[in-house]
């Protein structure tokens, strides 16, 4: 698929019925829509598993990736395993298809950092990143590091819609087009940052086309359709190995559920407009897509379902044996040397936290 047009162009393979509108490249085979399958169920499972742990106190707050999915499994995917991913909090798919397993990922939303501590092919890449936009221009740094020691890779890093109204995200972006980075900025657009929409967050009509300024690729995809947003960043990752630039992709989906577990989204947003988001969501499509090309039965589902709970499960009681993390981790992986007020800062806090009975 060609993407040198307009970036108010959305391209989709999968529409909301399941129907294939656009045909299938020869990457989006049947083992590609089959694995992106089975980690976006994987993932739906997991997160509806984490908002009960923590509506019965056994997490900390939680960003849900529900309607998301596609998103990030189309990443997970699309990304090669040299290449260095960069998240924010909604991307436990990519995470996931990471190798970064689901205990892992809880242990980090319960509070112990040592959940960022990844292995294996996720060992380059970053942190969760909470505050908002930063990770982008980190993202150009390590796209700068990669293109001095000319080696073939690149920095994906993710945001919110709400995160490229932000300074560091122009910045970065700006530092992408003229140094003509291997970096991929893959936009979450679910069209609400906390409370505030989409349309009063940009006077853009697109997120993609804040990448013309920029001087760089920029166009926007369904983020419901995971082969749409396969194929894009397939297509960036090449494109970035061979000398060729940065590219943005706005991926326009919606978040289904709250903000994160601290939030009612009910209070400002009407139950018609979820309900409508509802069915454009990417899971059902793609089943009904895997039933139409013959792929998927019923009782290949149900396999699929409880192959899912029973991992989830599994990972749900290895983290809930975890020991709380030490409170001196708080000070002891901050600075190679610890400094001096830090150093007695700690030792305030060992001697509270003993005092209220703290290990
Ligand atoms: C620098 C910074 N400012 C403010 C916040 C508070 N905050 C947390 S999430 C959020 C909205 C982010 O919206 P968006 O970028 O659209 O991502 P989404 O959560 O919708 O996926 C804000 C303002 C923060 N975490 N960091």
């Amino acid at each position: 698929m060609q993407y040198t047009t307009t970036p108010y162009q959305q391209k989709q393979f999968i529409n909301e019925e399941g129907l294939c509108v656009t045909p299938l490249t020869s990457h989006l085979n049947n083992a590609m829509l089959l694995e992106s399958y089975r980690a976006m169920v994987m993932i739906r499972t997991f997160d509806q598993r984490v908002v009960a742990l923590q509506r019965t106190g056994q997490m900390g707050t939680y960003a849900s990736c529900l309607g998301q999915e596609a998103i990030g499994a189309g990443i997970g995917l699309a990304l090669g395993a040299e290449d260095v991913f960069l998240p924010y909090y909604r991307d436990q798919a990519t995470q996931y298809l990471r190798g970064v397993p689901l205990e892992q990922q809880m242990q980090y939303w319960g509070g112990n950092e040592w959940g960022n501590h990844f292995t294996g092919v996720a060992a380059q890449d970053f942190p969760n990143c909470v505050p908002i936009a930063t990770q982008v221009t980190h993202a150009a740094g390590v796209a700068s590091a990669i293109k001095i020691r000319g080696e073939k890779r690149c920095a994906l890093v993710t945001c919110g819609d709400g995160a490229t109204s932000r300074g560091d995200f122009y910045e970065a972006m700006n530092l992408a087009g003229v140094w003509q980075l291997p970096m991929i900025m893959v936009v979450n657009n679910n069209q609400w940052a906390i409370s505030v929409p989409r349309q009063i967050q940009t006077g853009a009509t697109t997120i993609a086309q804040k990448a013309v300024a920029a001087g760089i690729e920029g166009f926007q995809v369904d983020g419901n359709d995971v082969c749409a947003v396969y194929d894009a960043v397939h297509y960036a990752v090449k494109k970035a190995h061979c000398g060729k630039g940065s590219t943005l992709i706005e991926a326009v989906s919606y978040r289904l559920g709250d903000h994160t577990t601290a939030d009612d989204a009910t209070r400002y947003r009407s139950h018609e407009e979820v309900n409508e988001a509802w069915k454009r969501e990417p899971i059902k499509r793609l089943q009904t897509c895997l039933h139409q090309k013959g792929l998927w039965s019923e009782n290949q589902e149900q396999a699929l379902l409880s192959e899912c709970k029973q991992e989830v499960e599994q990972s749900v009681q290895a983290y809930l044996k975890h020991e709380e993390q030490p409170v001196s981790d708080l000070f002891d992986y901050l600075f190679e040397e610890t400094p001096s007020h830090l150093v007695t800062q700690k030792e305030h806090v060992l001697k509270k936290w003993s005092m209220l009975g703290g290990k």
